[in-house]
């Protein structure tokens, strides 16, 4: 039986229960093979050198982690640098807040050798190799120089744009051959997928050997799509707990009187906030039997606040907030509530089930789990409806939901304005079939399926 070692840029105990994510999702393959969980430890050493930091191993029951330290210049190049300030904006299809500084490219690529140096150490000969997302691309091409002849996977969290969006980075072709290092590229989407496929037959001149598999640089890959979900019973287990019922009857004296409309998401400029805000406020103009009887909360977790273009963000967010309140509120109603704060995870589901409408509208997301989390803490009596961007990787999956053009502020005021006045019947409907969804292609299913694909034949 082959052990799992997953790589990550930050890593989790997965025996805690905060931890969610992918924790979550591969907690029972790390602990089933006795894995190992790699990344970055989130120090950043003041004065540290270049290229070099300490390996710390622990033992978390039958897992172990272990992380790597990062020099305060390592730390801005590569993370903040071009991870966050380069390939996220650009893979979000934001090419208008990227920065090309050639001194990110050089901290990106010595953090992946320096993680492919340590990770060396600790590989066995029949580990199966699983690397996830933007910050580690290069990571199986450092590793392969090394000698390393696992089989390596890749699993990208976020879109991969189309080919003429990707070529603005300067170092397009250099990180889409990395990827022929892996043997198997998963990504979100079928729409990133197809991206994918053009990209490298137009320009890296890869041959299609059929069943997404491509020839390229005298390496054959195989690419497909692995939509990633929730683990449902684990969210459902998490609504029916004391916290969240708590949470729950708490807000559902207010909110059997006004209708709540909700949106939760870290605060970053993929999530299409301040187009939200502009919705509600459109909402409120044009169907003005909403005012006094409909209020958002936004909830927008603070995110890599270290980075200028969140803090412009936070700005924005303010002063739309400011001038919907002041421009709508009464001495006994607001609007919206916006709250700049983390939530704890475990009250989140008592949030997700008294709202009315949840607005999920990012303008470009690779997959988006609030979405599917919102699904699965509804009362199936009297569920909720969604409100989903057609920019989300959901959206493939979430056909039952109300799809909308975020960009379009009177388009989604009016369907918002549908979604408010749904009948009882169309919403449990809807929400019926997206329960099913996300049930049948929950996290384990994504897991099982990308594993399989990898040709891992240890417990998935
Ligand atoms: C990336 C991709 C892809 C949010 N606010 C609070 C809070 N959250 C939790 C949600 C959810 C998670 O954070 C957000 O997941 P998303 O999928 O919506 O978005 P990203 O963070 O951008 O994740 C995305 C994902 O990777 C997985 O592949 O779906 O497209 O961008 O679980 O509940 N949790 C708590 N308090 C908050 O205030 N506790």
């Amino acid at each position: 039986m082959s052990r799992l070692v997953v790589v990550s840029n930050r890593v989790a105990d997965p025996r805690k229960a905060a931890a969610g994510g992918l924790a979550v999702a591969l907690g029972d393959s790390l602990n089933a093979t006795g894995g190992l969980w790699f990344g970055w430890s989130g120090n950043v050493i003041e004065g540290g050198a270049a290229g070099e930091g300490e390996l710390h191993v622990q033992q978390a029951g039958n897992v172990k982690l272990a992380t790597v330290d990062l020099s305060a210049e390592d730390h801005a190049g590569y993370y903040l640098g071009y991870s966050n300030g380069v390939l996220w904006p650009v893979f979000h299809y934001r090419l208008d807040l990227a920065r090309f500084d050639t001194g990110f490219i050089e901290a990106y690529r010595r953090v992946n050798r320096l993680f492919a140096h340590k990770l060396m150490s600790l590989l066995q000969p029949d580990d199966i190799i699983w690397i996830h997302d933007y910050h580690l691309i290069p990571m199986a091409a450092e590793l392969r120089a090394m000698g390393c002849n696992n089989r390596i996977g890749f699993f990208l969290h976020i879109p991969l744009p189309p080919q003429q969006i990707l070529a603005a980075i300067p170092q397009h072709e250099w990180l889409m051959r990395a990827l022929f290092a892996y043997d198997l590229v998963g990504f979100q989407s079928e729409n990133d997928l197809l991206h994918f496929s053009r990209y490298v037959q137009a320009e890296a001149g890869a041959v299609a050997l059929g069943g997404n598999r491509f020839r390229a640089f005298h390496r054959t890959v195989r690419a497909g799509a692995f939509p990633i979900g929730i683990d449902v019973d684990e969210f459902a287990a998490l609504t029916h707990a004391q916290d969240a019922r708590d949470m729950y009857e708490r807000m559902k004296e207010e909110y059997s009187r006004r209708k709540l409309l909700l949106g939760v998401e870290r605060l970053d400029y993929s999530k299409g906030l301040p187009q939200r805000l502009k919705t509600f406020e459109t909402l409120l103009k044009k169907y003005p039997e909403n005012i006094r009887s409909a209020t958002l909360i936004q909830i927008a977790s603070p995110s890599r606040e270290d980075m200028g273009t969140y803090t412009d963000l936070l700005q924005e967010l303010e002063s739309l907030c400011g001038a919907t309140n002041g421009n709508f509120g009464e001495l006994d109603w607001m609007p919206i509530r916006y709250i700049h704060r983390n939530v704890a995870r475990k009250r989140l589901p008592g949030l997700y089930r008294v709202a009315r409408v949840a607005l999920v509208t990012p303008l470009r997301d690779g997959m988006n789990l609030v979405a599917k989390e919102f699904i699965a803490a509804q009362d199936p009596a009297d569920p909720g409806v969604l409100v989903l961007s057609r920019f989300a990787g959901a959206a493939e999956q979430l056909e039952d939901a109300l799809l909308v053009n975020p960009y379009d502020i009177d388009g989604t005021a009016d369907t918002i304005q549908r979604a408010l006045q749904m009948p009882l019947e169309e919403r449990q409907a809807r929400h019926q079939k997206l329960l099913k969804n996300i049930r049948e292609h929950d996290v384990h299913w994504w897991r099982r399926e990308f594993l399989n694909a990898l040709g891992y034949e240890g417990p998935a």
